[in-house]
């Protein structure tokens, strides 16, 4: 027989008893998880090998794990193998690409950018096995018409973190990569209007001689402030 509510609930609520680590183990934890996170880059020169569609699934499995505003979930991951359909997210994401490149309004904005030497060209979106795009469903449908979304950014964002962390955990790359605008996704996926694209995510595995910017993560003292 399950025990007792200790509380009053008026919808159904069961018991949490995650396993309670001693205070060393944890922290042990902690340090091997942020080891594991601090090795991972973002990535855009990727090898052609094959991910399976196993490998996908857990990453947005993990994804679909994330907090989220009032529990609605308003995510959805749109997987693209589809070589036809990579290249057109391809070729879109370059005309937008290139009209950003070629903006003359925006110099501290491409000035932010120089260290990374990206630029128009996206042929990663043709090489990598798999393109998986977040969409933000910006409010629901149901029967009854229009659900609104609370907090869709921040739980879209937080799902997409954890999407990131598992492919890392896969030994997969990945980048978040945000073409300006992305409508044509809406198109090219076939997404509902209540759904905006929210990041591009080519992914496999690092090329053999890919390389990445020589950057370094902010300093602690810059990142947590104690009171
Ligand atoms: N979307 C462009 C430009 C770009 C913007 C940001 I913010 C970056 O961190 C990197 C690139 C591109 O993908 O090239």
């Amino acid at each position: 027989m399950t025990a007792p509510s200790p509380r009053p609930h008026a919808h159904p609520f069961v018991p949490y008893r995650p396993e309670r680590l001693p205070v060393a183990d944890g922290l042990r934890r902690g340090q091997e998880l942020f080891e594991h996170l601090d090795s991972r880059r973002s990535v855009r020169f990727f090898s052609p090998d094959p991910v399976p569609r196993e490998a996908i699934e857990l990453a947005v499995r993990s994804a679909n794990t994330a907090p989220s505003g009032a529990h609605q979930q308003p995510w959805t991951f749109v997987a693209v193998q589809d070589p036809g359909l990579k290249h057109q997210i391809r070729l879109a994401a370059e005309a937008e690409e290139k009209a950003f490149y070629e903006r003359a309004d925006i110099p501290q904005w491409h000035g932010a950018l120089s260290q990374l030497e990206t630029d128009a060209n996206k042929d990663y979106l043709d090489v990598v096995p798999w393109i998986v795009v977040a969409f933000a469903q910006k409010y629901g449908v149901t029967g009854a018409g229009r659900q609104k979304h609370y907090y869709v950014n921040e739980s879209v964002g937080i799902a997409c973190g954890l999407f990131i962390n598992a492919l890392h955990t896969m030994g997969l790359a990945t980048l978040t990569h945000t073409p300006n605008p992305m409508g044509f996704l809406t198109k090219i996926l076939d997404r509902p209007t209540s759904e905006r694209p929210y990041i591009v995510f080519p992914i496999g595995y690092p090329a053999a001689d890919c390389e990445v910017p020589d950057l370094t993560r902010k300093p602690l003292d810059e990142a947590l402030i104690w009171r």
